[in-house]
């Protein structure tokens, strides 16, 4: 084992439950981690990379994942649950992201429904949940959970065209040693009891109480097309199934739920 994968096999609650898959370079953590379930591979498999070549985001957007300054991890599990509820999942990693994020770094990540962490109005971490039907019926054979947070600015800084969105949780020099490391652990000490309780109370309010969107107006784009334009609303809350509760301008009311919408978050 080499230092890094130490540091983390230590810092875990459960390393009975982990098999670490620590790699200087992936295409993508995620398409790694379906591949060991595809083959079989039990819940607990933990991949993480320095850098990713084709890091991937929802529907077919890329996640940058440039060397040395992000975590990039993704976890192999095998969720007792229907796969329409695969967002619980996501909620929980939210959740337990911004937790760990919080815990060790003193930052104040919040989420924004539904995958995302933003830290003082920018993006620092993004979460793709891909779950794996199996032939019977509605429960997944797997699935994988993906994240990925900036946890320092990029030398040169980030990519074009995400510079005016992404953020990081660190200034450049000033992250500690070993913090990546520390951190995926976190995350993973925290997710794992949420994820063994996806439907319990606690979750939820968690969920509501780190979430930086209600009460705030936002655009609500439905096509994913360039060129539609958003319709402005106000977010109510989060409903019981993790859906958005907003109020568009009309005065009608409308539960949206993951995957139909991407928002604009108006500051
Ligand atoms: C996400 O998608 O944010 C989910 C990202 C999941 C990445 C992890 S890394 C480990 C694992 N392996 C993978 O291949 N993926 C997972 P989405 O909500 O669709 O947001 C994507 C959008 O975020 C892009 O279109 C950009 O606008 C923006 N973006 C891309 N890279 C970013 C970054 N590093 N920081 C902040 N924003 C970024």
């Amino acid at each position: 084992m080499n230092r890094n994968e130490q540091l983390i096999m230590n810092a875990l609650d459960q390393p009975d439950f982990i098999r670490l898959d620590l790699r200087e370079e992936a295409d993508s953590t995620n398409r790694i981690a379906k591949q060991m379930g595809q083959d079989g591979a039990p819940e607990g498999y933990l991949v993480i990379a320095d850098r990713q070549t084709a890091g991937r985001g929802r529907l077919g957007r890329s996640f940058s994942s440039p060397k040395g300054t992000g975590l990039y991890m993704s976890l192999l599990l095998r969720p007792d649950m229907p796969a329409s509820e695969a967002v619980r999942i996501t909620a929980a990693a939210a959740v337990a992201a911004a937790e760990a994020v919080n815990a060790l770094s003193g930052a104040d990540a919040g989420v924004k429904w539904v995958n995302d962490l933003y830290l003082n109005g920018r993006k620092i971490c993004g979460i793709l949940t891909e779950s794996v039907l199996g032939s019977n019926g509605d429960k997944p054979e797997y699935a994988v959970l993906g994240i990925g947070i900036n946890l320092t600015e990029p030398e040169g800084g980030f990519d074009a065209s995400i510079a005016d969105k992404a953020g990081a949780i660190w200034k450049r020099g000033e992250m500690p040693d070993g913090f990546r490391e520390r951190l995926a652990a976190e995350i993973v000490n925290r997710f794992l009891p949420y994820y063994r309780n996806l439907f319990g109370a606690e979750l939820l309010k968690r969920y509501r109480e780190l979430s930086v969107l209600p009460g705030k107006e936002v655009l609500v784009y439905r096509t994913f097309a360039e060129k539609e334009e958003g319709k402005p609303a106000k977010v109510l809350g989060i409903e019981e199934d993790f859906g958005l509760l907003v109020r568009f301008e009309d005065g009608t009311e409308e539960v949206l739920s993951t995957g139909e919408v991407s928002l604009k978050w108006k500051q």
